[in-house]
């Protein structure tokens, strides 16, 4: 083993420069020409490849450091065999130059000067020519992937401004263009594979522009060597690890994280200002870097700042993470409207509210209605008033409707079921816990009445008594709303004709029931005053049909309708 010293390589020209960005952390792993830091003149950004293979001991400069040429940059741990590339531009990797905006900017400044000084003495006649694209030299032989397009038909391109991204399995590449004009035909696609020299696009250009390019080529060579080496060979970024092929990650351009970036907004993505290793990386993660905003010198977009960007993305909760795309509900400052009052919500609510956005969200559902005259049960249950008395418990349709509900689960098992997490399989449960929704001073709870099936009408009310006043009372212990398979929520005693109740997920389903009402019901000869009960059944369409749910719900009805269904 060896400690070889990396130091900072041909400058092109700059006396000084600053680290900005220390790719690595002290331990890592580097192959031949990875990033080891990133400086930036103020002309210029560049990466500094490593010039050997090993393990970084350290580096010996530190973020914000001014460095010059020959300075020691970081010490690499080497095998005694290993075999060093000298980083000198002529014999090494290049370093990655990018232009900075103001780079941009001033060759601009330096080309429109010299357009009015040199050839636009003598007027050009406005003509226009097609110009091919082609791939410049890759430095290989062997054919890489566009990753990226860069532009589109009608577009104007300036010369250097990036045409597509190429990536090989060392390193990426933007493709800068060689002339400035308007993209007329696209030749080349994403996926393809090309080589030096293959087909990129067709610009048009006139004639003033062919002037310019040449005067520019002819002028920049000796003033800056930054401009016309963009503009002339691709432009070599960090180069991907051997072992870490860029997956291609969905989007996240949908998600409006906190962090989404005012100063880069509208902009494309390749016009954001960033170095190849920080493009890389978003590419990687399937950020679109004119979402991020830039906290580096000039607006620079560091890595940490997409790492930070991804974060706020996954903290922002589903619609983010997910990539659902939903525009966020705009802030209202109510109180230009009259007076308001700002009210903390409970815990409660706001798990409540967190719960059910996750839910709405992420199960597709479908409520189907039905009615069950529960004249007959009615009867019965006031029935059961006196000896109610007698034993301090209090019978309600609830009850009977939690029966009813295990009984129809026990004969309906896909309601008794969840979607595993992988979904691509169902979990059976063989034991019949049901949730109850319960209304209470801080919020909506759900206890859960365990092994209902096994329970007759005297313990589930017991249960529903005791379980609601808990919950009324803040005294529910944990296990006392853990291990639901099915909701139900009654609003019979408040009122309402009927409503969509959301799913409670992972459960499949939950039975809504509202207020039972005196209705005249045609018995094939009259009209009779029944006792009806308006159910609404939502249920999680991946796991239940519309089929089942028209079963379920009519083997519910049936039973409701008839009590002594419950009995067999
Ligand atoms: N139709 C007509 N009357 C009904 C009824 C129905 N569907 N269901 C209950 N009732 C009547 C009962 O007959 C009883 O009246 P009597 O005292 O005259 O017999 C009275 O309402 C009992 O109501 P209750 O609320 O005290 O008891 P319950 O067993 O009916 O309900 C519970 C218990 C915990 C479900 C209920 O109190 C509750 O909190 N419901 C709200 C659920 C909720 O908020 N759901 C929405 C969730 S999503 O936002």
């Amino acid at each position: 083993m060896a400690v070889e010293i990396v130091t900072v390589p041909d400058l092109g020209g700059a006396e000084s420069v600053d680290v900005i960005e220390l790719s690595l952390a002290q331990g890592d792993k580097v192959a031949i020409e990875d990033s080891l830091l990133v400086l930036e003149s103020d002309k210029a950004t560049m990466d500094v490849p490593s010039p050997h293979e090993g393990t970084l001991v350290k580096y010996l400069v530190a973020d914000g450091d001014t460095v010059k040429v020959g300075d020691a940059i970081a010490e690499i741990e080497t095998a005694e065999s290993a075999v060093a590339v000298d980083t000198d531009a002529a014999s090494g990797p290049a370093p990655a130059y990018e232009k900075s905006p103001e780079v941009e900017k001033e060759v601009e400044a330096a080309v429109a000067t010299k357009t009015v000084a040199e050839p636009v003495t003598e007027p050009v006649p406005e003509s226009s020519s097609e110009q091919l694209i082609l791939v410049p030299d890759i430095g290989s032989d062997n054919p890489v992937d566009v990753i990226e397009l860069s532009v589109a038909v009608g577009d104007q391109v300036e010369e250097g401004d990036t045409l597509l991204v190429l990536e090989s399995d060392k390193a990426t590449m933007d493709v800068p263009s060689s002339h400035s004009g308007i993209v007329i035909k696209i030749i080349a696609a994403e996926g393809d594979k090309l080589n030096t020299g293959s087909e990129v696009l067709v610009l048009e250009i006139s004639s003033l522009d062919i002037k310019s390019a040449d005067a520019k080529s002819s002028d920049t060579k000796s003033t800056s060597i930054e401009s016309t080496e963009a503009a002339q060979a691709p432009e070599p970024a960090i180069p991907a690890p051997a072992s870490a092929p860029a997956p291609k990650a969905a989007p996240l351009a949908q998600s409006q994280p906190a962090t989404a970036s005012a100063d880069n907004e509208g902009k494309a993505s390749s016009d954001v200002y960033a170095g190849p290793a920080v493009r890389l990386l978003a590419r990687e993660l399937g950020v679109s870097l004119e979402k991020v905003s830039g906290s580096g010198p000039r607006g620079r977009v560091q890595k940490d700042d997409v790492n930070d960007y991804v974060k706020s993305a996954l903290k922002a909760g589903p619609a983010s993470a997910t990539g659902t795309g939903i525009p966020l509900v705009p802030a209202v400052d109510f109180s230009q409207f009259g007076e308001i009052e700002t009210i903390a919500m409970s815990k409660i609510q706001k798990l409540t509210a967190a719960n059910m956005q996750r839910n709405w969200l992420n199960v597709p559902h479908v409520t189907h209605f039905d009615e069950a005259d529960i004249t007959d049960l009615e009867a019965f249950r006031k029935s059961l008033k006196d000896e109610g008395e007698k034993r301090g418990i209090k019978v309600t349709p609830v009850a009977f409707l939690i029966k009813g509900l295990a009984a129809a689960m026990q004969a309906h098992p896909e309601f008794n079921r969840s979607l595993a997490a992988d979904g691509e399989h169902f979990i059976q449960k063989r034991y019949c816990n049901i949730g109850m929704a319960v209304d209470t001073p801080r919020g909506l709870m759900v206890p859960v009445i365990k092994d209902a099936n096994e329970k007759g009408i005297w313990d589930i009310s017991a249960d529903i008594m005791a379980l609601a006043s808990s919950a009324r009372d803040g005294k529910l212990k944990p296990g006392d709303m853990q291990g639901g398979c099915f909701t139900v929520s009654s609003l019979g005693a408040i009122g309402g004709m009927g409503f969509t109740p959301i799913v409670n997920s992972p459960e499949v389903g939950i039975l809504g029931v509202s207020k039972s009402q005196m209705k005249p019901v045609w018995n094939g000869t009259e009209f009779v005053p029944r006792l009806m009960l308006p159910l609404c059944l939502s249920y999680d369409h991946r796991v239940i049909n519309g089929g089942d749910a028209g079963r379920f719900m009519t083997h519910l009805v049936k039973s409701l309708s008839d009590i002594r269904h419950l009995s067999l």
